[in-house]
């Protein structure tokens, strides 16, 4: 059987409002921008995608690489996984990171929804998999607000799917106010619930080791990302100091980072994040590590596609749910008792409505 040939791509940019405005550590956002990459195959079939590189002045120039590297596939057989390969080896000469990166794994990701429409399949059976659920946290809040706001939020949380795990963002300016913090949540979750925490790479290496310290026996779930996403050695030795399991991931520019990070030990999971780390094919090659190393392996963002992926990651463990892209889609995914119920159609299967990003076009 003759494989469809990639013949064209339309990119759009999109920054759209937020339902509620994001305060962390990396900054305040009341927009959050998304490029939608879709590539039209020979036999009409779209594959698409969408990736969000939170700063909006930057979809231009990410466009742009996408529209470049998009050369390298056109008109050529439909093959994600050679096509990868294809783009990381001309991403030596540009750096296998970064915007580079994102731009790669925007037609990866479009490239693999394509081939799974080609089959017919869920994405996940695309893949060997098999359709099901997975289990999901809210993360769609508890950001750096008062006890009070937080307590109110964590009731609202849970309820947008009978969720029994949340996320909290710490590092606030003392260790006592990120245990109110704490308490606030709490009073709304049963005794076995999980609570993860995040603390957006805000403290220093001596502050994180102290504040870590006095929050080990709050039983939090994990702790992620305390310090600089890039010093892979001082998340090894603050890892020395603690019983909490540490994570940290979503800043790993493709399979060297995670790589390097689990060869150096740094933490006790990894939590990739699709775009960042290369698309799906990226992904792929990271749960195999994460296997080979023996890590669990969580999601960050992108809960559609990611979900699909953790059908395929032999140490899967939590799908981050932050459903910022639903007002975009016709038919978002659901949630059913804190578990993310992948639909029964093609491929991820996303289809964006049209009116809402023209509204929120950003050219
Ligand atoms: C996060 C994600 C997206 C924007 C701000 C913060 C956060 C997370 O690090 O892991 O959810
Ligand atoms: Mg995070």
């Amino acid at each position: 059987m003759n494989q469809p040939r990639v013949s064209s791509i339309n990119i759009i940019s999109v920054d759209l409002p937020l339902r509620q405005p994001i305060v962390s550590a990396v900054g305040r956002y009341d927009k959050w921008p998304f490029i939608i990459t879709e590539i039209t195959l020979d036999n009409g079939i779209v594959g698409n995608s969408y990736i969000c590189p939170y700063l909006v002045n930057f979809t231009d120039p990410i466009e742009r690489v996408i529209q470049e590297l998009f050369k390298l596939f056109e008109n050529q057989p439909l093959a994600p996984s050679a096509f990868y390969e294809i783009g990381m080896n001309k991403l030596s000469l540009l750096g296998r990171s970064g915007i580079a990166m994102y731009s790669l794994a925007a037609l990866d990701i479009a490239f693999w929804d394509a081939s799974a429409k080609v089959a017919d399949r869920p994405l996940c059976e695309h893949l060997g998999g098999t359709l099901g659920d997975v289990k999901a946290y809210n993360s769609g809040g508890l950001w750096l607000h008062t006890p009070e706001q937080l307590a109110q939020e964590a009731s609202e949380l849970r309820g947008e799917g009978n969720f029994s795990s949340l996320k909290i963002r710490l590092g606030r300016k003392t260790l006592d106010q990120d245990l109110k913090a704490i308490e606030a949540v709490r009073s709304q979750m049963n005794p076995d619930d999980d609570l993860l925490c995040d603390f957006n790479q805000v403290l220093g290496f001596t502050e994180a080791r102290r504040r870590l310290q006095g929050l080990d026996d709050q039983g939090l779930y994990w702790f992620e990302e305390p310090i600089p996403y890039h010093e892979f050695r001082n998340y090894n030795e603050l890892r020395q100091h603690l019983s909490t399991t540490l994570i940290f991931g979503e800043n790993f520019h493709g399979i060297d980072h995670a790589t390097l990070s689990l060869e150096l030990k740094s933490s006790d999971a990894i939590m990739p994040d699709l775009m960042r780390i290369g698309g799906v094919s990226g992904w792929l090659k990271t749960a195999a590590l994460a296997e080979a190393y023996r890590k669990p392996l969580s999601s960050h963002l992108y809960h559609e596609a990611s979900a699909h992926l953790m059908r395929v990651t032999p140490t899967a463990d939590y799908l981050e749910w932050m459903n910022w892209v639903d007002p975009l889609l016709i038919e978002p995914y659901r949630i059913k008792d804190g578990r993310l119920i992948i639909p029964e159609r093609p491929s991820v299967g996303l289809e964006f409505n049209r009116n809402v990003i023209e509204k929120y076009r950003v050219r």
